[in-house]
Formats: C-alpha cells, sequence, structure tokens
C-alpha cells in the first residue's frame, strides 16, 4: 500500500492515519490507526505494510492497542490527594477514590507554586525531574520538559536506567552508536543473538533471521534463561549471568591460537589489537580454564569460537552479532559489552554484506537534540548554570540521603519510577515522604500515582503528534495524531509548555506548538537528515536516513568518518568476578537471581489490563527455578517461596524446570500492587552501578530462596 499522503480517505465513513508506536523498542513500528469520521473514535491499529522493517504486523502488546487508549481505568483529569490521605500503596480500580477532582488550572496553578516555594526555600535544584521512555518520540521523550527544567534550574537526570553501559561501550569501541540494519542480517551465515530477547524484544528482526536460516544459517542464543528465541534457536548456550566478557575472551583465545583473526583488517582499522593478543592468549582465558566460571563446557566453547572464525571465509556468509541489552545490566556490562563488540573486528566480518554487529543505531538519526531541549537555558536559571547531576539509577538514595539540596519535590513523567527503580523499598522509603512534592503525569493509576500529591492524565500516542527516529533501524517517521485526547489527557509538550509560561519564562521558548518542534528537529547538521523534512514525511510515512544505497554495513572507516580513525581495543576488557555473583569468592547468597521483562509487558506498561495479563499467565506471580536448586531446598512444583536478601524479600510460587540452569532463579518485572505482598522484583535488586555509562544492574543480584511454611 503507498498512501498519496499519510491521511487518506477510506470511503465516507472513516480515514486512515499514519501514526508510530512510540513505545520503548528497537522496532518503532508504522502503524496504521482508523478512524471512524463521524465519531472521531479509533475502530482499528494495523502495522503498516508499507513499511520495510515492520512490514504490516506489530506484535501481540500493541495488536490491542485498543484496549489501552479506551481502557475504562485511564486516567482522564487532573486529580490531588485528599487531605489526610497517606502516600503508599492503593488498591488496583480504588485509587481516585484517594484523590479529589480538579481542574488543569487549579493544578498548574498549584504546581507553580509548590515549585516556587521549594526552590525559594532550598534552591531550584531540590526538584528532581524524573523520567524515562514511557514514549521515546523526540518530542514526548525530550523536548519542553527539558526546556522547562534546563531554564528553571532543577536538577539535571542522568538517564542511566536502561542503555548507558552498552551506549558507552559501544561508543569507546568504534566512536559512535551505529550497527547492522536488521535486513542484513538476512544474509548471515551465522547469528549470535548475545544478551537478546529478539523473539519477545525486537520481534520484527526476527524474519530476516528465519530467512538467513531458511538459506542454511545458524543462529546461536547466548543467554542464562531460555527464553523463547533460545528455544527455537539451532544452539541455545545458557551462560552464567555476569560471565560474557570470560566467554568473549575465550573465543578471541581461540581466533587468536588458531589464526582466524583478518590480520591485515585489524592492521587497518583497529587500535591496540596486538595488545589484545597478548591479553586473549594467557593461559587464564583458554576455554577450559573458563568452562566452570562461564558454566559452558569447554568444547561448546571451542566450536562456537571456530564457527565463528570460519564464517565469511572460503564462501561461507558471515558472521552476525545481535547483542542487545541484556547483557549491560551487570556490574561488568560496560566491560562485556566492549569485549562482545570487538568480536567482528576480530575477523573483519564487517567487511561483508550480512556481517558484523547490531546494538543499537540510535546515533544514526542526528536530530537536533540540542534544538529541542535548549541546554542553553540552564544560563537563565537562576543558578545561572545547569543543574547537578543525579543518577536516575539511584533514586533510592536521591530521596533519601541526597543534600545539598535534598530532594524536595519530584516530577515523574514517562516513567513508572515506583516499579522500575532498583532497590524498590529505598525508593518507596523516599516517595513516602510527606514533605516530597510529588507530581506524576500518566495514562493510569500506577504504582508511582499511589504516592504522588498530584497526578496529571497524559495522551497516548494516538492522541498526539511526535517525530521518531528508531533504535532498531534506519527509518525516520512521523506519528501522526489520530483521534483527539481523551477526557483532558494532555501531551507532555502541552504539559511542559504551560508550566512554563505560567512561570513567565521566555515565550518566544515556551508557546511553541508540536508541529514547530518538529522543523526544529529537522534542522541538522547531519549529512543523513538531508532531504528529510515534515512535509516528505507527511507524504511518504516513512523516509529512510540517506546512507548511500548498500554503503551498510559501511567499513569501520565510515563509521569514525575519517579515514585516520581506528576501533579502538585498549584499554584490553580484563575479568572481574561480580561482587554480587556466585563467581565472587565472598559471594552472600547462593543463587543469582534474574528480574526479567515479560514478553507480553512494556517493563511495566500492559500489566494493568486483563487482555495482556492473560497473554502472560504462565509468568504471572512464579520463581523459575532449576528442579535440582528446588529439591535441595525442599521445594516442589507449586510451592509458595519466599525470595529474599539483605535489601527486600518477595513471595512467589516456586515454577520448576528447565527454564534456568543451575544456580539461577527467574521472576518477571510486574506491578507492585498487583503481587500478592504489594512488592515485585525491584526489591532484590540494588543501586550499585555498572563499571562503565553508570547504568543499573538488575542482573546481577544474589538471593537465596526458601519454601513458606
Ligand atoms: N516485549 C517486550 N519488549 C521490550 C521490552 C519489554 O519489557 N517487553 N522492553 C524494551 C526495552 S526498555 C529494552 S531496553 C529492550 C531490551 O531488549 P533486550 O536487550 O533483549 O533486553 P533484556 O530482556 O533485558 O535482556 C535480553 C536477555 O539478556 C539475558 N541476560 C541477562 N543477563 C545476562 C548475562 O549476564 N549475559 C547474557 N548473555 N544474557 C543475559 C536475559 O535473560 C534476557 O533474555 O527491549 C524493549 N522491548
Ligand atoms: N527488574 C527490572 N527492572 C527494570 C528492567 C528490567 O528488565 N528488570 N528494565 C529497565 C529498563 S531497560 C527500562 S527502559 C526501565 C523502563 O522504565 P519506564 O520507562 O518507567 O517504563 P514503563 O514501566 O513502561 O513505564 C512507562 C510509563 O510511562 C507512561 N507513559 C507512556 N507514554 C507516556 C506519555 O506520552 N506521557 C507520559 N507522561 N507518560 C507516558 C506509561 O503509562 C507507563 O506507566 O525499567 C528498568 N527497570
Ligand atoms: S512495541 Fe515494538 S514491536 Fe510492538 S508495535 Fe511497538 S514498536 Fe512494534
Ligand atoms: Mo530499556
Amino acid at each position: 500500500m503507498e498512501p498519496e499522503a499519510a491521511t487518506y480517505n477510506h470511503g465516507m465513513s472513516s480515514r486512515q492515519v499514519h501514526a508510530v508506536c512510540t513505545h520503548d523498542c528497537p522496532d518503532s513500528c508504522g502503524v496504521l490507526v482508523t478512524v471512524e469520521e463521524a465519531t472521531g473514535r479509533a475502530l482499528k491499529v494495523q502495522g503498516d505494510p508499507s513499511h520495510p522493517v515492520t512490514r504490516g504486523f506489530l506484535c501481540g502488546k500493541v495488536a490491542r492497542y485498543l484496549d489501552r487508549v479506551y481502557s475504562p481505568e485511564r486516567l482522564l483529569s487532573p486529580m490531588r490527594r485528599r487531605a489526610g490521605v497517606a502516600k503508599g500503596p492503593l488498591p488496583k480500580g480504588q485509587e481516585a477514590a484517594a484523590f479529589e477532582r480538579i481542574s488543569w488550572e487549579e493544578a498548574l496553578t498549584e504546581i507553580v507554586a509548590r515549585l516556587q516555594s521549594v526552590a525559594a526555600e532550598y534552591g531550584p535544584e531540590s526538584v528532581l525531574p524524573y523520567s524515562y521512555a514511557g514514549t521515546i518520540g523526540q518530542l514526548g521523550y525530550g523536548s519542553m520538559d527539558r526546556r522547562f527544567f534546563y531554564r528553571f534550574g532543577a536538577s539535571q537526570l542522568d538517564r542511566t536506567i536502561c542503555a548507558s553501559a552498552g551506549a558507552e561501550a559501544l561508543t569507546r569501541v568504534y566512536g559512535t552508536r551505529l550497527g547492522m540494519e536488521p535486513q542484513q542480517f538476512a544474509e548471515a551465515g551465522l547469528i549470535l543473538a548475545w544478551g537478546a530477547n529478539i523473539h519477545g524484544n525486537n520481534i520484527h528482526l526476527w524474519p530476516f533471521i528465519e530467512q538467513a536460516r531458511r538459506a542454511g544459517a545458524k543462529l546461536v542464543v547466548i543467554d542464562p534463561y531460555r527464553t523463547r528465541t533460545a528455544a527455537l534457536a539451532d544452539e541455545h548456550l545458557a551462560i552464567l549471568p555476569g560471565t560474557d566478557v570470560l566467554l568473549a575472551l575465550a573465543m578471541m583465545h581461540v581466533l587468536f591460537r588458531d589464526g582466524l583473526v583478518d590480520e591485515a583488517y585489524l592492521e587497518e582499522c583497529t587500535e591496540g589489537w596486538r595488545e589484545l593478543r597478548a591479553h586473549a592468549l594467557q593461559p587464564e582465558h583458554a576455554p577450559a580454564a573458563v568452562a566452570a566460571t562461564t558454566g559452558l563446557g569447554a568444547e561448546r566453547i571451542e566450536a562456537l569460537a571456530r564457527t565463528f572464525g570460519l564464517a565469511g571465509r572460503d564462501g561461507r556468509k558471515p558472521a552476525a552479532i545481535r547483542m542487545n541489552y541484556g547483557i549491560q545490566r551487570a556490574e561488568g556490562g560496560g566491560t562485556a559489552a566492549r569485549a562482545v563488540a570487538m568480536l567482528p573486528l576480530l575477523t573483519g566480518s564487517w567487511k561483508q554484506r550480512g556481517g558484523g554487529l547490531l546494538l543499537s543505531m540510535s546515533s544514526a538519526f542526528g536530530f537536533n537534540s540540542a534544538a529541542l531541549q535548549m541546554p542553553e537555558l540552564g544560563k537563565r536559571s537562576p543558578l545561572g548554570r545547569l543543574g547537578r547531576m543525579v543518577n536516575m539509577s539511584q533514586l533510592g538514595d536521591a530521596l533519601t540521603t541526597l543534600n545539598d539540596p535534598p530532594v524536595k519535590a519530584v516530577f515523574v513523567y514517562n516513567c513508572n519510577a515506583a516499579a522500575v527503580a532498583p532497590d524498590s523499598t529505598r525508593v518507596l522509603q523516599g516517595l513516602r515522604r510527606e514533605d516530597l512534592f510529588t507530581v506524576v503525569h500518566e495514562q493510569f493509576f500506577t504504582d508511582t500515582t499511589d504516592y504522588a500529591d498530584l497526578v496529571l492524565p497524559a495522551t497516548t500516542f494516538l492522541e498526539h503528534t511526535d517525530l521518531m527516529g528508531s533504535y532498531g533501524h534506519r527509518f525516520a517517521q512521523l506519528s501522526q495524531q489520530a483521534i483527539a485526547p481523551l477526557g483532558e489527557a494532555r501531551s507532555n509538550v502541552w504539559l511542559f509548555s504551560q508550566l512554563g509560561l505560567r512561570m513567565g519564562f521566555e515565550p518566544e521558548f515556551f508557546a511553541v506548538e508540536e508541529e514547530a518542534l518538529i522543523e526544529q528537529a529537522l534542522v541538522s547538521p547531519s549529512r543523513l537528515l538531508q532531504g528529510i523534512t515534515k512535509e516528505r514525511l507527511q507524504r511518504e510515512g516513512h523516509v529512510p536516513l540517506a546512507f548511500e544505497e548498500n554503503a551498510l554495513p559501511f567499513s569501520t572507516r565510515e563509521w569514525f568518518g575519517h579515514a585516520s580513525a581506528r576501533a579502538q581495543m585498549l584499554p584490553v576488557p580484563q575479568w572481574q568476578a561480580p561482587v554480587e555473583s556466585i563467581a565472587h569468592r565472598e559471594a552472600a547468597f547462593p543463587l543469582q537471581f534474574l528480574p526479567r521483562k515479560a514478553d507480553n509487558f512494556m517493563n511495566t506498561t500492559f500489566a494493568n489490563l486483563a487482555g495482556h495479563q492473560q497473554m502472560e499467565r504462565k509468568t504471572a506471580g512464579v520463581l523459575e527455578m532449576h528442579t535440582e536448586d528446588a529439591a535441595s531446598r525442599g521445594i516442589a512444583q507449586g510451592d509458595e517461596v519466599r525470595v529474599w536478601n539483605t535489601r527486600g524479600s518477595i513471595r512467589l510460587l516456586a515454577k520448576l524446570g528447565e527454564q534456568v540452569g543451575r544456580g539461577v532463579v527467574a521472576a518477571r518485572l510486574d506491578w507492585q500492587k498487583l503481587s500478592a505482598d504489594g512488592a515485585n522484583v525491584n526489591a532484590l535488586t540494588s543501586q550499585r552501578l555498572t563499571d562503565i555509562g553508570g547504568g543499573a544492574t538488575f542482573y546481577t543480584t544474589l538471593v537465596d530462596v526458601a519454601k513458606v511454611d
């Protein structure tokens, strides 16, 4: 289907609008929304068949998106906590009783007054914005909101909760964040899915992998959990969490030892490869030496390394690595991501189409985020500079121990902070403070709104316009507003524009609407955005970045932008046993815990909807554990168990099987209020940061498990 315009008539009674799924997913699907003319109601959402990567299908979560948009539980007006109602968990469905409905006028007036009084007493940095990726639209994720907080002089938020370790790792090796296009995986002869749950989290890569497999390619999954992706693969290597550096080094050991590296390529394109060779060839990196720590047999490591090294040689198709963010949510995650990112440099896989690596495409777009966010407004704030930086992965500490100044107001949007931040006992202790002024802009009553003084209703992507890049492909898209906002819901841009104007900030920066912001974002020095205009996006729906035809994967030279630059192997990746792992000699608890994402939710988004819960029923309230770890604790199938460490404790039902290996247990991320004991997996995770990038370390968590009598 090639629509003349993104919005066009579809008979008399309905029209189709081109939108984009703005959830935090690498796929950024093109979506067609059918809207009934007479009522303005969305009747149907479907994938845009003309999109070259997402090709007309949506994941199960978003295929039933109208359940979300029109849910009777949508938050549709501003609300204020009733006097005398303490902050804390409210039963689902009964939250509204704790709040009274107020007008937007009252809500905005109160926010301005409270933020101003907090700033007058403690300084503007006592205000903390807290947001992540409820929407990854360029405007909704970071535009007017950033302008507002820069101009106000609020603390800045270091947005580390998801990808900062891997992003920094990739940048340190390659100087940028780019990778193979998903379509190129179809041309690979060997595909490694490394800490990547493709079937659950990146489904639009799957058809290209299947295409490669039909042509003879082999898929190997490296993941401590037997995901659906792993179950469908040719081989599953159930590595022990946090030991990927050792596996990568052992592969390098074999590649150098057996002469399976491309020395000419290493010489031309990389820096430090001789030091890396000496390091990898140390006896402690031989497959037999790492077998016990990684939990993988030496022969399997040898075989993997040799298959990887032989790919692309003698007429064989090359090896492609889909590394995703799974491996970097760990103490040594930055180093692990660096080590894996170096593998295609050793073999020169980048030289062939279908070879190389994909972690993220996010650097490709080059939208003008400086124009959208205007950090220079910090100079106009009372501080005369940008506010101090607060790491979002340490929200618990920020709310309970931070001083000079303490956090006295927190403004949450695009984020279910109470449920997703690590060490939630501390987070909730902070959010419970009666002296903390908390505003939450949301689509639903969540775990976080239970702690809010003011709740504000937010629009879904059907109800506002945004500009989209993608971190998994290279098509820019416009997500057009399909329906009017429900109730009094308002977009992030509208909210922060109104607040800015009421604060008396400059109208030339704050009285700016979505359409104008999109134009500002597209005025960019990026060569790749040349020729991409709002009109063109409107007309064509999706527009590829201006890479030259077949230029991807570009030689690594092109990545760096200038011929003398090289990929960086130094410092050589060093293995260090994570403090919270069974590999550490002082391990305080015996089991490694994987607090996982659900295939049919988006982090905690969708977890409240009955249809989505039904699709995800197999993981509801269960702790997956290996039969032997259960037997040694006297735990049988279905028993109620307590999972605990020094930070917290949760109760789940034991589900025994082969989903995880010995020494590893797993449970899914969910809303706290939907569990029997009001806690979720983040009661157990820590605020410790990754070695590189200051990221969260969800997947290096130690626990013990016991049967509840
Ligand atoms: N359905 C669905 N899709 C999503 C999301 C969702 O919640 N649900 N979330 C979105 C978001 S926010 C993101 S960032 C992306 C993330 O996408 P992914 O990076 O794929 O994210 P994860 O599920 O965190 O991790 C992938 C796999 O890594 C494994 N893993 C954990 N620890 C280790 C380790 O030490 N070594 C190795 N080799 N593997 C390990 C996990 O078991 C998991 O199966 O997905 C996005 N897409
Ligand atoms: N244990 C554990 N914890 C994790 C993870 C894990 O795998 N395990 N994953 C981590 C990762 S990778 C990430 S990215 C984070 C994700 O953390 P979050 O970004 O908080 O993700 P969600 O839980 O999806 O919550 C997003 C919220 O934003 C709201 N929202 C959506 N669109 C809009 C909008 O336009 N405006 C406003 N104001 N609100 C909107 C949604 O209703 C939803 O409640 O969680 C992290 N936490
Ligand atoms: S969540 Fe991902 S796969 Fe699902 S519709 Fe959105 S972009 Fe596509
Ligand atoms: Mo994420």
